[in-house]
């Protein structure tokens, strides 16, 4: 199996991660953002992540990625889901964007090899995030936002072994999120986030993402 992927993706991540559980090998193409062709080529449109299945067929929902590999074998996703995490991933998302996005470009990541995959990312991100800068410059307020909601957060965790104490689908939704805010230089988490961070990271054997 191959993973269309950035380094940067959050939903990238997930899949990469119950590979990494499951111990499943799966080789990881990072595409270079100004490389529309290596996506549309394969399924007529950009769109990451894709995994591309041995018989050569793409899947396009990182769910049914996560579905699709947990079901080779044993499955590991044994545990319940909890609707307060989904809510909490929401929150998250209702924030972080506004410091990662700014920061990725600046980050030394594959898929912006070149200043043109770089200046590519920037472009195509001017509609939702048009003065990268002046977001950069709200790092303080943004950083205050997080705050309570990785408090809130903290006060959820079961285990440093998973979430709600067995590994679930919760686990995909939040440390992929964990690892993209953790770019941030001055983001500290609470102390059970950290370290439930730090030890699901150990775990699939990825290191976090440079900060800046
Ligand atoms: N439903 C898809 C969503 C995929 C998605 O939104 N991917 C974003 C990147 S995170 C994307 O393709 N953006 C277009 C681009 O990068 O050009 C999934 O969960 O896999």
């Amino acid at each position: 199996m191959k993973l269309l992927m950035f380094e940067h993706c959050s939903l990238c991540f997930r899949v990469r991660m119950i590979a990494a559980f499951k111990g499943i090998h799966l080789a990881e193409q990072v595409v270079e953002d100004d490389d529309s062709a290596a996506m549309t080529d394969l399924v007529g449109r950009r769109v990451i992540p894709i995994l591309v299945l041995d018989d050569g067929t793409p899947m396009l929902e990182s769910w049914d990625m996560v579905d699709y590999i947990d079901a080779i074998g044993t499955p590991v996703l044994t545990g319940r889901e909890r609707p307060e995490i989904a809510a909490l991933a929401d929150r998250m998302l209702k924030i972080t964007p506004f410091l990662t996005m700014p920061r990725y470009p600046l980050l030394p990541l594959p898929e912006f090899r070149t200043v043109a995959a770089r200046d590519h990312f920037i472009l195509r991100k001017r509609e939702s995030y048009p003065d990268l800068t002046l977001l950069r410059a709200r790092t303080r307020d943004y950083l205050a936002e997080l705050g309570p909601v990785l408090d809130a957060l903290d006060a959820e965790i079961d285990s440093p072994q998973a979430i709600n104490g067995t590994l679930s689908r919760d686990d995909l939704r939040i440390v992929p999120l964990l690892r993209s805010a953790a770019v941030v230089e001055g983001l500290t988490m609470p102390r059970l986030v950290e370290g439930y961070f730090r030890n699901m990271m150990d775990r699939v054997g990825f290191r976090p993402l440079p900060r800046i």
